[in-house]
């Protein structure tokens, strides 16, 4: 029996966690930050990660939730083998890992029958995307599986590459970063097989396919068809193998990279793309697009006498047909029972040419995701579980910010407060509810921030809807003082004309600043109205109406409202879409997964204190350590409880006539609990350290052998 968890023995491939942090702390820091002797002290923490960090130990708990360290290199720790360790091994026999939780995930689902998700946070860069791909692949892998689920398998792992083709781009905080958010939903079946999934896809970033910063590059898709393509491709769509030649690839002023290999990538992409069952003419209407808006992108306007637009007679006018021409030259209005056309200004024709280009490419983007939908649907009707995983774009902050990071910034703040009601507040409530003492743990709660950007008709979506909808008479900066004026006063708002002396030097007259949970971010009002309206010219949508790309077509469809009533707007809509999200994870049994950065370069094997310690500080891991150290990692409903135990203990088995929670003390008292192990609470028991559970959980099993089959299957986590 191993003294310090009070299981049996394990082989030797499967040591506790507490035994090896006990022996080897000073070389490796302890795997549970609950472990951990200063457990108060942030420098503790801390040190503890670097520890591990500095050999390549990446991963750290505190209870069930995964700490992640970047390690911007690949370890050896995600083979078949690593994944044959950790299958169907308990949480805390084997060191932290991703396996692990993912595995834990599964199983607590199969034994539990119910749904679950896995969240996985962080800021840009820090590893969510990897991560999730690594749970993925676990899956895919341990699962059991037979050819037909081979199907389902390969394709949810091939809708990576394609999602990450036209999701991702470079940014200056990371490489490959998602411009999108995910969550899928990995469907299994009552024997535990990956039979089908589903993805929601969240606010894709369509500005960067018209403008890039320094710096910056456009979605990978672009860069992969022109480096990647074979020569007869290029020549149908009209190509130069040149992405500088693109207007829409080349503002970055960085198109080829040494850590991207676009050629290689390409392979990989139109792999996958068959793997998912796109079709030939799939495939050659999708590349037509993506050639298309590159074409787009190239086309410029010179100014007639009257100062006009005109189509400047360059070569990609012949990949562009003759009715787009006009309509980017010219807006239908209707007036009376006449329509007429009414020529662009130079400004109007290219703002009309990248509202198009965003317009083509963000529908396109989400018909590939129902694409992928649809060869994922698992039609058997018979009850499923799920699992499913949050990968979204993680908290930014650039030099100039805009309306896309206001929108990413808020969806980290409304993830952080989803963290926050099922970790700290549900978790100290329950307590209170239970009657258990308890001295409550003080932390930041950032609902205040939530509010202040999507309380209806006072926050600042609602303000800058206002405005949206006073078109001529509104602009960027009258927006900006509708919310000095509705603002002024909130804590975590500021601008140029309301902060004070020392703070007026640091903003521009035309930025508001946000006090986030992850730090300050100062945001600039312009494009905001216009990103937020979103608006494509009728006569533009009716011309791509009748375009003879099969593709293009299911995305502009005719029945698309007449153009009268308003669409909602952007930041609503993307308020509504994270409301829903919310619900559905709150619906679910929640796994978290804490990505943190090591370095703000890229560099491998570099910890730098100081940022680490700020992701520490705001992701309130010092809060949720102190709740998880102070609290109990298991609770069980007495009924329950005792239902599974009873035949560990002679008052109680076979049948326990009295009240439940009297029956529970008994078998207790008769297991040898020691005071400090667990409470009783009003109606659970709650247990405090996972190697009590254990321990109940092994004499459990013993006896289930010596009685023989016969015991209904019970749940070993708590709820
Ligand atoms: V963003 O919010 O989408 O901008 P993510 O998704 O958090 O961001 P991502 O997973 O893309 O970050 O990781 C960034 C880079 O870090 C990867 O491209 C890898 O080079 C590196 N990385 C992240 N996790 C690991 C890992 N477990 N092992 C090795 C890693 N490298
Ligand atoms: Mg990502």
């Amino acid at each position: 029996m191993c003294d310090h968890c009070r299981r049996r023995q394990l082989g030797s491939g499967t040591r506790c966690v507490g035994e090896g942090a006990l022996t080897a702390r000073d070389k490796v820091g302890v795997q549970d930050l609950v472990l951990l002797d200063a457990h108060k002290s942030e420098g503790a923490v801390l040190d503890n990660l670097k520890t591990r960090f500095s050999v390549d130990l990446i991963y750290t708990y505190i209870g069930t939730l995964l700490i992640s360290v970047n390690p911007y290199k690949e370890l050896d720790i995600y083979s078949k083998k690593h994944m044959d360790l950790y299958m169907g091994v308990n949480f805390y026999e084997l060191p932290p890992h991703i396996y692990a939780l993912a595995d834990n995930a599964y199983q607590t689902m199969l034994t539990e029958a119910n749904n679950h998700f896995i969240l996985i946070s962080g800021e840009s860069g820090a590893g969510k995307t990897e991560t999730t791909k690594k749970i993925l692949q676990y899956y895919a892998v341990s699962c059991p599986s037979s050819a037909l689920l081979d199907t389902v398998r390969d394709r949810m792992l091939m809708s990576n590459p394609v999602l990450e083709a036209f999701g991702n781009a470079k940014t200056l905080k990371n490489d490959n970063s998602s411009r999108f958010g995910k969550y899928m939903d990995i469907q299994f079946d009552s024997q535990g097989d990956a039979v089908g999934g589903h993805i929601l896809s969240y606010l894709l970033e369509k500005s960067r396919v018209v403008h890039q910063n320094h710096g910056e590059r456009n979605f990978h898709i672009f860069y992969q068809l022109v480096e990647g393509a074979d020569e007869d491709l290029l020549r149908q769509l009209g190509l130069e193998r040149d992405t500088e030649y693109y207007n829409y690839l080349a503002q970055g002023e960085c198109t080829s990279m040494k850590t991207i290999n676009d050629k290689n990538d390409w392979q990989t992409v139109k792999n996958a793309l068959t793997v998912i069952h796109f079709d030939d003419s799939d495939i050659e209407h999708l590349f037509g697009i993506i050639a298309s808006v590159l074409h787009l992108g190239n086309i410029y306007f010179d100014r007639d006498f009257k100062g006009f637009a005109v189509l400047n007679s360059s070569p990609e006018l012949r990949w562009v047909s003759k009715v787009l021409t006009k309509a980017l030259s010219y807006r239908k209005i209707e007036a009376k029972a006449e329509e007429v056309l009414c020529p662009f200004t130079v400004d109007h024709a290219i703002y009309a040419r990248d509202a198009l280009a965003k317009a083509i490419y963000g529908r396109t983007f989400t018909w590939v995701v129902n694409h992928i939908n649809e060869s994922l649907e698992n039609q058997d009707p018979a009850r499923k579980t799920v699992i499913g995983l949050l990968d979204i774009y993680g908290f930014e902050v650039f030099y100039v910010n805009s309306f896309e990071q206001f929108c990413i910034n808020y969806c980290n703040e409304k993830l952080q407060q989803l963290f926050i009601q099922l970790t700290l507040k549900a978790e100290q409530e329950e307590y209170e509810a239970e009657g258990i003492e308890w001295e409550p743990v003080q932390f930041f709660n950032n609902k205040i921030i939530c509010d202040l950007v999507d309380e209806k008709h006072r926050g600042i979506i609602s303000v800058l809807d206002e405005e949206c909808m006073r078109p001529g008479d509104s602009t960027d900066l009258t927006f900006l003082e509708k919310l000095e004026e509705k603002m002024g006063h909130h804590p975590h708002f500021v601008t140029h004309r309301l902060a004070n002396k020392k703070t007026r030097k640091t903003l521009e007259r035309g930025d508001f600043r946000l006090l986030h949970y992850a730090g300050e971010v100062t945001y600039c009002v312009v494009g905001f109205i216009d990103k937020n309206n979103d608006l494509l010219y009728r006569h533009i949508k009716e011309v791509m109406q009748q375009s003879k790309n099969s593709i293009v077509q299911q995305c502009f469809l005719p029945d698309e409202g007449d153009g009268r009533r308003r669409p909602e707007t952007v930041a609503t809509q993307f308020r509504s879409s994270l409301q829903e999200l919310t619900e559905i994870l709150m619906a679910k049994e929640a796994w978290y997964v804490r990505c943190l950065k090591s370095n703000d370069n890229k560099n491998s094997g570099k910890f730098d204190d100081a940022l680490v310690k700020h992701q520490v500080k705001y992701l309130g891991l010092m809060e949720h350590l102190r709740v998880r150290r102070a609290g109990f990692a298991y609770r069980r409903r007495y009924e329950d409880f005792l239902k599974r135990y009873k035949p560990l203990c002679p008052h109680t088995w076979p049948h326990w006539r009295g009240v439940p929670s009297e029956g529970v003390e008994k078998l207790v008292q008769h297991l040898g609990y020691q005071p400090d192990e667990y409470k009783m609470g009003r109606t659970k028991i709650f247990i405090r350290y996972a190697r009590t559970l254990f321990a109940t959980e092994d004499a459990y099993e013993i006896c289930k052998h010596e009685l023989g089959a016969g015991l209904v299957a019970f749940t070993l986590r708590g709820t």
